[in-house]
């Protein structure tokens, strides 16, 4: 129902589509057309989902000339382009993002109305996009809607796996993994290009056993990448940007084996198969892995880019000096870092460069953007896999390793520890190459999410190489979009943002500072908590249907969604609610308002503590909906399956947004973003981008506590957990809860692993040195609740806060500061 409204926000960019009200007949006649030549169905009987794919097909009619416009633009124009490369890109769906941004919202509605169809049954026809774990890979996604929209030349280079992020169900308490099998149905949006097929070479031939990668040494082999293009839409619908994934095809002369042993079938259907590279996204995220599939995707993805991007460059220019001035190369994270090798091996092997023109051109090109401090998360990859696969690219990397420690040498005389710690070769049991070493050697810029991040980065993670090149260093503090994440996913509260300061913020979000004086304005503040009523009640119609779960739409929504993980403390949470829970048992309660505390996200499949915390999670909501003292005031929801599109539900209905990671460890977070612009109150440490969330509105309109970084990385003298078990009773007495198995009543001892790991002097996530003062800012945020109208004040205060972080903001950063790369205008 919120399609035909007036006020989508929209004019900021004069309406393209949008205004011309004639053009709602093509659009009907566009979905009756599709309904009839593409499914053969009488649009009466068509199912729900033949629906979706001839009104997702209709929009792509209507943006496909403008998709052709921009390329041939880009092409006679001839611009500096960003080459965004990424092994993740978390969509979500496309077609009412694409509905939005093209500004078709009140046509759609008129269309489908006429049609007497249900706009929201049909949006829920189409799966997600999930690919990608988390943050890494929404970031990418925000990323494209802002280059899009910015009118930039970009284009994102990712992989089609065919399993994305695999779906996740509950069963007894547990997280269950199943195939998310997204493409089983025709995708309506991708467009293949097999025209534009590259060939990717290797030095061995490498077949799948049982989930290994075996190598089949010295029998060198091709790959074949397909390009799968996806439109990407900017606000306004003027530019419309691609997003290439590539899909891995056996070549003909792919060595099987088999074949020369007569295997003719096996060799077809076995584990050998060349398109098992792009099969399935890695679930794990800042977690250890060295896959050997994995190191095969991430060279494919590299591989397929490289001479997809260097194919259009030699397309429009002759001299290959100017390839720094035409293509910018973002590396999103070091997944991508065999780009550094591969530059190189095109540039001396194909273009006959000489090393040193080579390797300038190769460092002005790169730009790489680190995602953790997590040691475990920073990738180093086994020398062997080199030796056996891209053994010319171990060759380059050993070439630049020998150069660049001259230098160190040069700069540093007898430094031979310093010498080891910078090296791109980790000498050990194994030798391994070190991914964030190369990155940041081989490229002219290395950015952090956030400023904390940056600072860390600098001066502890890669000190010895900050030090090298310090003028390298940087930081882009993340953002997310307000297309996806305020006017789709919130258009209440768009609506009411747009009453108030007009509709330019959709493409300039810092505008919405201009909410700061309706925080004093009564009738604004009642508009901001009907509002937000409206969307807790709605969410709360969609739980009923969609899993039969109830909650109280007047009570405090209280949510932590995010990959479960030891550092993001889902664990301090679930203390938290064990104590709050035990103060009501024990009739120690302030008379508080009715809370419910959701949770939401994955494990990764090998982890077994966060398995477990999801366990106790689930565990926890169930012994607290048994008892009848908690009726009423409080309720914990685990919701199964988190992903882009339950994200867009849950945020515009919270109250409360819990970002609670250990100081240090969080590089910047971006839910904790989205939240704060829908108008939630944020707990939380100080951490990641929060520190800066914080400082935009006003630290008194935050719930900040616990340790800071520095004061974390200095308790390792004095952190002694048993201490707070032992002197706190409310600590203590929820201990005494678990480890009594009051929520394991038929599973015994179910959760001492868990217990153990935060009685640990080893827990270094340091659990319990900030469970006294979360609760503090607890009792102070519901103290304030019970103020509707303060409370009013401080999220309306909070919203307007939030205008740094739009990714449109972030973008101009990169686009500026790393790239030197201007808008583009589609005539
Ligand atoms: O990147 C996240 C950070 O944890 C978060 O703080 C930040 O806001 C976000 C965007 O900058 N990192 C990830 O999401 N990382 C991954 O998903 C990941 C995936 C595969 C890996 C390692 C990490 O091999």
């Amino acid at each position: 129902g919120d399609m035909d409204g007036e006020a989508t926000a929209g004019a900021a960019v004069p309406a393209r589509q949008g205004d011309e009200s004639s053009s709602a007949e093509p659009l009907n006649r566009l979905f009756v057309r599709h309904l009839m030549s593409d499914a053969v169905v009488e649009p009466a009987r068509a199912y729900e989902r033949q629906r979706f794919e001839a009104v997702a097909r209709s929009v792509r009619d209507l943006l496909s000339q403008r998709w052709i416009d921009t390329q041939r633009s880009y092409d006679r124009q001839n611009p500096k382009r960003i080459y965004y490369l990424s092994m993740e890109f978390l969509i979500g769906r496309s077609l009412s993002n694409n509905i939005v941004n093209m500004m078709l919202d009140p046509l759609v509605a008129r269309a489908l109305r006429d049609e007497g169809l249900d706009v929201m049954a049909m949006v829920e026809q189409e799966p997600d996009a999930g690919l990608g774990n988390g943050g890494l890979g929404r970031l990418a996604a925000c990323f494209l809607d802002s280059m899009a929209t910015m009118q930039l030349p970009a284009m994102g280079y990712g992989l089609r796996y065919e399993y994305g992020m695999f779906n996740q169900s509950i069963v007894d308490g547990w997280q269950r993994e199943r195939p998310d099998n997204w493409l089983r149905r025709q995708d309506p949006w991708e467009i293949s290009r097999r025209s534009e097929a590259v060939e990717i070479k290797l030095a061995a031939t490498f077949e799948m056993h049982q989930e290994r990668l075996q190598v089949v040494p010295n029998r060198p082999s091709v790959l074949v990448g397909v390009p799968y293009d996806r439109p990407i839409v900017g606000f306004g619908g003027r530019t419309v940007n691609s997003l290439r994934l590539w899909s891995a095809a056996a070549h003909d002369s792919f060595d099987f084996q088999e074949f020369s042993t007569g295997d003719f079938v096996g060799a077809l259907v076995g584990g050998i198969s060349a398109h098992t590279v792009t099969r399935v996204l890695y679930p794990d995220d800042s977690t250890e892995m060295g896959q050997g599939l994995r190191f095969v995707q991430e060279y494919f993805l590299v591989a397929c880019s490289l001479a997809d991007l260097v194919r259009r460059f030699r397309s429009a220019n002759d001299d290959w000096s100017t390839l720094p001035d035409k293509v910018a190369i973002q590396l999103n994270d070091t997944h991508p870092t065999l780009a550094v090798p591969e530059l190189m091996r095109i540039l001396l092997d194909e273009a006959h460069l000489g090393w040193d023109e080579a390797w300038d051109l190769t460092q002005r090109t790169l730009a790489y953007t680190n995602h953790t401090l997590l040691p475990e998360a920073l990738e180093k990859w086994p020398l062997h896999y080199f030796q056996q696969l891209l053994p010319r690219q171990l060759e380059i990397i050993y070439e630049i390793n020998h150069r660049f420690l001259s230098e160190v040498r040069r700069l540093y005389p007898g430094d031979e520890a310093r010498v080891e710690r910078v090296s791109l070769i980790e000498e050990g049991a194994e030798d391994k190459v070190r991914m964030a070493n190369l990155a940041i050697v081989g490229s002219h810029s290395t950015n952090g999410v956030a400023a904390i991040h940056s600072r860390l980065l600098r001066s502890s993670t890669v000190k010895d190489l900050a030090e090298i090149f310090p003028e390298r260093f940087n930081n882009k503090t993340n953002g997310v979009t307000p297309r996806r994440w305020l006017t789709l996913a919130n258009p209440g509260l768009a609506r009411t943002i747009t009453s108030v300061i007009g509709e330019g913020w959709v493409t300039d979000f810092g505008q919405v500072a201009r909410l700061k004086p309706a925080a004093d304005d009564r009738g604004i503040r009642e508009m901001v908590l009907t509002t937000k009523r409206d969307a807790k009640a709605q969410f709360g119609t969609w739980l009923k249907a969609a899993t039969g779960e109830v909650v109280d739409p007047d009570s405090i929504f209280d949510c932590q969604i995010k990959r479960i993980h030891e550092y993001k403390r889902q664990m301090l949470n679930a203390l938290r609610v064990v104590i709050l829970y035990n103060r009501l048992r024990t009739g120690s309660a302030a008379d508080v308002a009715p809370r419910t505390f959701f949770f939401a996200g994955k494990a990764a499949p090998a982890y077994r503590l966060a398995k477990l915390i999801i366990k106790f999670i689930n565990n926890l909501a169930g012994t607290i909906d048994g008892d009848p003292v908690a009726r009423g005031r409080l309720k914990v929801v685990f919701l199964p399956e988190y992903n882009v599109s339950l994200a867009e539900r849950l945020i515009p209905a919270a109250d409360v947004s819990n970002q609670i990671s250990t100081a240090g460890y969080e590089a910047s977070g971006t839910s904790n973003m989205k939240f704060m612009m829908n108008g939630a109150l944020t707990i939380g440490t100080r951490d990641g981008a929060t520190i800066e969330m914080a400082e935009e509105a006003g630290e008194e309109n935050f719930f900040l506590f616990g340790l800071t970084a520095q004061e974390v990385a200095d308790s390792a003298g004095w952190y002694n957990p048993h201490w707070h078990h032992d002197n706190d009773p409310e600590t203590r007495a929820a201990f005494d809860l678990i480890a009594g198995d009051f929520f394991s009543q038929n599973e015994r001892g179910a959760f001492a692993p868990l217990l153990d790991r935060l009685l640990k002097d080893g827990d270094h996530y340091r659990h319990l040195a900030d469970l006294g003062s979360y609760l503090e800012a607890d009792r102070a945020l519901c103290a304030l609740y019970a103020d509707r109208d303060a409370w009013a004040r401080k999220a309306i205060l909070n919203i307007a806060g939030s205008g740094k972080f739009s990714s449109d903001r972030t973008i101009a950063q990169y686009a500026t500061e790393i790239w030197g790369v201007a808008p583009c205008p589609v005539p």
